[in-house]
């Protein structure tokens, strides 16, 4: 099995986890990975209770020792990058620099939550009323669920359990049926983070400190109820967010979702087309267009509309499509054939609303691996299936006149992510950026919509979910906050001049 490798270098025994439930292939040529099996909904209730148990303990660690530990999984991560990047690819599919990117991301986060343990800080308050203070107390939350896609197997869980950790809470994970495998090494690397803190201070890690649930939407079922869970934080597709958020809601838990995007570009006439073009097919066709965050529609204006194209359709031509592993290929495979078909239906559909497609055809590169020749599709306008996101590198094109149809065209979806705009027009620049602008999560000026540098907050609105993980005030949501008034004064005066004499 070509994961062997850096699960024989972690000492750890996959076979344990070996059953007849789950079926992984390697996108990259079809081959079996491994066949693992499921944890039951009995076992997950279980992990829960056991997670429930760490944190009582993990939250009296002080906050910086807590960092110690996310300091040595950094640690242990940049010793392992080239082979977690390597298993990455073969599970995901993504060619080895975004494979080893991804890995990347996981160790920047580790360094930003080790600062962080050292900076959760509260605000001090001015009281009106005399000898009073108030502050603001950032307090341990509890049992972090975490549920990630495939496509991001790994970087997504690292995101959430680098914060959560520090803040003193325990994690359980699901992650995607898709990828359990890299999911599986990096629990091993976890524990051999734990190793190497324990051997300086035993007895602080708590058992079960972080967990690890393989199988379907159940799991997540479990988690999303349990009142033991006080934060479910869910990357994914829209159906599968409103589900979680739906039960979470019910007992008026916290949720954190980071869902479905339709990103968009905009490219003005004053735009450095070199730089456009690279960016447009970075965000476009890298990952073979299953980021959260890929470029699916570009919004060109018509004075250049025709040169973008042509020079779109000539680089698309070009990519290389090919094997992951490969050192020159830019476009690895789709996650599987239901990927296929359903960029298949959306080209079809796209025809059928006046759309004309170039490229979208399947390519033969290894065994049973399902990749594509990247597609552009230049309509009429922005119809129906532009409101869709497709797992899939689709590039929508359309023509636009003036800049705040253009951005009205950006908002006009249910998604809410990421988008971009290219232009060397300050006034449309601020305008992008501004109140009327876009509304997204993320919006950038002449670089593309993926690939997000892990110090902003990341997330999107509306169907997008609206939370925020990663950088910037991120850990927030895996803390609570406590208000205290404190009163050392010989007197009791009421807020509000109320009086109140017995
Ligand atoms: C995702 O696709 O779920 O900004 C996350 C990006 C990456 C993260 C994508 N840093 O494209």
């Amino acid at each position: 099995m070509p994961s062997s490798r850096l699960f024989a270098t972690l000492n750890f025994d996959l076979s344990a986890y070996t059953g007849s439930d789950l079926t992984i292939r390697s996108p990259r040529d079809g081959q079996l990975l491994a066949t693992l099996k499921a944890h039951t909904t009995a076992q997950a209730e279980t992990a829960l209770a056991d997670a429930q148990t760490a944190f009582l303990a993990w939250r009296e660690v002080p906050a910086p020792v807590r960092g110690e530990l996310v300091r040595l999984l950094g640690e242990v991560l940049r010793e392992h990058r080239q082979a977690l990047g390597e298993l990455v690819t073969q599970e995901a599919g993504k060619i080895l620099s975004e494979g080893l990117g991804e890995v990347q991301e996981m160790i920047d986060i580790c360094d930003f939550a080790v600062g962080l343990s050292r900076q959760l800080h509260g605000l001090t308050i001015a009281s009106e009323r005399p000898g009073h203070r108030m502050m603001e107390t950032w307090h341990p939350l509890g049992v972090c669920g975490v549920i990630t896609a495939f496509n991001f197997p790994v970087a997504v869980w690292a995101w959430n359990a680098a914060l959560a950790l520090i803040c003193g809470n325990s994690v359980v994970w699901k992650p995607s049926e898709k990828t359990p495998v890299v999911a599986l090494a990096v629990q091993a690397l976890f524990a051999k983070a734990v190793e190497r803190f324990s051997a300086q201070r035993p007895n602080v890690v708590p058992a079960k400190l972080c967990q690890i649930l393989i199988g379907h939407a159940n799991i997540g079922e479990v988690m999303s109820r349990s009142p033991l869970v006080p934060l479910v934080s869910a990357t994914g597709s829209v159906r599968m967010g409103r589900k979680v958020a739906t039960v979470v809601a019910e007992r008026l838990g916290r949720s954190l979702l980071e869902l479905g995007g339709n990103n968009a570009m905009i490219v003005a006439p004053s735009a450095d087309l070199s730089l456009a073009l690279r960016a447009i097919t970075f965000s476009a066709v890298g990952t073979a267009g299953q980021r959260c965050t890929s470029l699916r529609r570009l919004f060109v204006h018509s004075s250049i509309h025709d040169q973008v194209v042509a020079q779109i359709k000539r680089i698309y031509a070009s990519v290389k499509v090919g094997d992951p592993l490969a050192a020159d290929t830019l476009v690895g495979p789709l996650i599987d054939k239901a990927a296929f078909d359903a960029m298949q239906s959306a080209l079809q559909q796209a025809r059928g609303q006046g759309g004309e497609v170039t490229g979208g055809e399947r390519v033969d590169v290894l065994g049973d691996g399902v990749y594509v020749r990247p597609a552009l599709v230049c309509m009429p306008g922005q119809t129906a299936i532009m409101h869709h996101e497709t797992f899939a590198p689709i590039l929508y094109v359309v023509k636009y006149d003036d800049l705040a149809d253009a951005i009205a065209l950006n908002n006009a979806v249910p998604q809410g992510l990421s988008s971009a705009i290219f232009t060397n027009d300050v006034r449309e620049a601020e305008t992008f950026v501004s109140a009327v602008g876009s509304d997204c999560g993320l919006a950038n000026v002449n670089i593309g919509t993926s690939g997000a540098e892990i110090g902003g907050a990341f997330g999107g609105e509306k169907e997008t979910g609206g939370g925020r993980e990663s950088g910037s005030d991120a850990w927030k949501n895996y803390m609570r906050r406590a208000t205290n008034t404190i009163n050392y004064s010989k007197t009791l005066p009421l807020a509000q001049g109320v009086k109140f004499d017995i």
